[in-house]
């Protein structure tokens, strides 16, 4: 549907529909005109942008299809608004608390994207979390008022985040609801600020200002609301101006240290995939096709 009214922050100056957006109702999802920058954002500004298991589903395909696009170097995660309801902001304020389960968020019977064998309740909020993750192209959180519970973890888990001055807010609920998110919401967050203040934010789950969220080094910018998206696009656009596969390289390494087995596999597949683009790596492959031993003396053991 992707309706008219997109959000007071959104410029339509600046954006075109992404392909399939037409049919998304929870999100929106549009391409900047040069075509290297989306903007994602939650669509349900009556629940502070609150989550439900076919918003994540439409979240999941939209910042799929901006990984898949190579002119695509950054990508805007945020939330329109305000609510019509009462005027409040939010980036996400994380499952929607209404539809929560016993073993996990409920499909409404109304929704059409419905797999049967997942009628018993998702979490799948996760998987959005890992491809924001492991996607080659850096994500910037948006974050216009509310970041609480599951939203504040994807904020976390963005490689950038940029604030509005007047209404961001951060508070992580979860301990308040009976969720954890024992993953990257709370042990990455940790990294990035320090186990004691990490420790306050999920422990006590008080409110934060976007001010106070930079100075723990949560937030990388805060800007006066009327500017937010202006700043972001234009934070994104500086990214464009880099090597892709610089960005590509350096992010992997960020992550490679906190991920694991994990991190290594994908940091060691980009490597790979530099290194078939040498000499030496298409004599391997073209000795193996010729059916004749490797001839490796024009490639040095170097120092
Ligand atoms: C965001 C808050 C602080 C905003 O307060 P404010 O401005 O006073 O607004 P309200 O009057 O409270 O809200 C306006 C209307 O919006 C509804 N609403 C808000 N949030 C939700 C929500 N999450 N679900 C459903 N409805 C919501 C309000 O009810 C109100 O509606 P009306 O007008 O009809 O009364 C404040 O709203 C707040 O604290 N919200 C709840 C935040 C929260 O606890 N979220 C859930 C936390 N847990 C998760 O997100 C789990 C996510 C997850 O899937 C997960 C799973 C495994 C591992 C990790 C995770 C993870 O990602 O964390």
């Amino acid at each position: 549907m992707t309706t008219a009214f997109v959000s007071d922050l959104f410029d339509p100056s600046e954006w075109t529909l992404a392909p399939g957006a037409e049919d998304y109702t929870d999100i929106t999802a549009h391409v900047s005109h040069d075509g290297g920058v989306a903007r994602i954002a939650f669509h349900r500004p009556e629940v502070r942008n609150a989550f439900r298991p076919h918003t994540v589903d439409e979240l999941y395909r939209a910042l799929d299809i901006a990984r898949q696009d190579p002119r695509i170097g950054a990508v805007l995660l945020t939330g329109n608004g305000p609510s019509a309801k009462d005027g409040g902001w939010a980036f996400c304020s994380g499952g929607d608390q209404r539809i929560r389960g016993r073993d996990g968020y409920k499909y409404s019977d109304s929704e059409t994207t419905v797999h049967d064998s997942a009628r018993g309740g998702r979490l799948h909020i996760l998987e959005v979390q890992r491809l924001i993750r492991f996607m080659p192209k850096v994500v910037i959180a948006v974050v216009p008022g509310w970041a609480a519970g599951g939203g504040h973890s994807l904020h976390v888990v963005c490689d950038l985040t940029i604030a509005s001055e007047e209404h961001g807010r951060f508070k992580q609920t979860d301990a308040d609801v009976g969720s954890f998110d024992a993953g990257y919401g709370s042990a990455y967050m940790a990294r990035q600020t320090g186990q004691k203040i990490a420790r306050e934010v999920f422990f006590l789950a008080e409110e934060y200002s976007a001010q106070r969220a930079y100075e723990m080094g949560a937030v990388n910018r805060v800007v006066p609301h009327a500017e937010l998206e202006r700043e972001a696009l234009k934070v994104a656009r500086t990214v464009l101006t880099k090597s892709p596969t610089a960005i590509r390289m350096l992010k992997f390494a960020f992550n490679a240290v906190d991920d694991g087995l994990v991190g290594q596999q994908v940091f060691a597949g980009e490597a790979t995939r530099l290194a078939y683009g040498t000499d030496e790596a298409v004599e391997g492959r073209d000795s193996f096709l010729e059916k004749r031993d490797p001839d490796w003396s024009s490639f040095p053991w170097h120092y």
